[in-house]
């Protein structure tokens, strides 16, 4: 079993009968998602609310009854994944360009459990260049307002021309190398008008479960 599916699994053991359950986007979110749908096969009843149109199709596929969001009041728990993460469980997300969904899901549960492969340990995050999903109108001016604060922010392609996120935007990625300070960074970025979210995620996570080569686990 690799590292990713080691931590992906530990953490739907988490999962209960009758839960609420968010589900993250990317290939460690994909063991998650597969795993949890052997359960529904086995019987234990969830419903489920989906960050992704990727993840929403896994789930369709293997019988996880799914519900916009907007149907639930709060959601019990979120399993989802991470670009980068600290000891302090702050976290860069976006890699997948899903942020702006994984944050409003994330942060409509009860508990959001990390899952990760050790790669995505870090001692200060800005390695992985930070996503920030902005509006198309004027972005020249919203990336300009990026690079302000110290990054090159670069905007994202997909298939040859803009990437646009399952929102409609574009996402800047912004190359910071590091960020010494996650919230003041996110207060920054929360007064430039054309961004949208961006993918730091501090003060959200409760738990990050890490699966390592050797074939443990790390908890933070
Ligand atoms: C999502 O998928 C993200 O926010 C993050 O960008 C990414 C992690 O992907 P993976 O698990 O494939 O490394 O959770």
């Amino acid at each position: 079993m690799n590292a990713k599916q080691l931590a992906a699994e530990a953490a739907v053991d988490y999962i209960q009968d009758g839960m609420k359950v968010g589900l993250g986007t990317g290939s460690t979110a994909y063991w998650a998602i597969r795993k949890l749908g052997d359960r529904v096969a086995e019987g234990l009843r969830i419903t489920a609310v989906a960050t992704s149109r990727a993840s929403e199709q896994q789930a369709r596929e293997l019988g996880i009854p799914l519900v916009s969001f907007g149907e639930v009041d709060r959601l019990d728990v979120t399993i989802d994944g991470a670009d980068e993460l600290d000891g302090k469980l702050q976290l860069i997300k976006g890699g997948g360009g899903a942020l702006l969904r994984e944050k409003i899901v994330a942060m409509g549960s009860d508990r959001m459990i990390v899952i990760a492969d050790e790669s995505k340990v870090v001692g200060t995050l800005g390695k992985f260049p930070l996503p920030v999903e902005i509006v198309p109108f004027a972005w020249e001016w919203t990336v300009a307002a990026l690079a302000q604060l110290g990054c090159i922010p670069e905007l994202r392609q997909g298939g040859g021309e803009l990437y646009k996120s399952d929102n409609g935007n574009y996402i800047a990625d912004c190359r910071f190398e590091i960020i010494p300070s996650p919230p003041e960074l996110a207060l920054a970025l929360q007064s430039i008008p054309g961004v949208v979210e961006h993918g730091l995620f501090i003060g959200i996570a409760d738990m990050a479960i890490v699966g390592k080569s050797d074939g443990t686990l790390q908890i933070i």
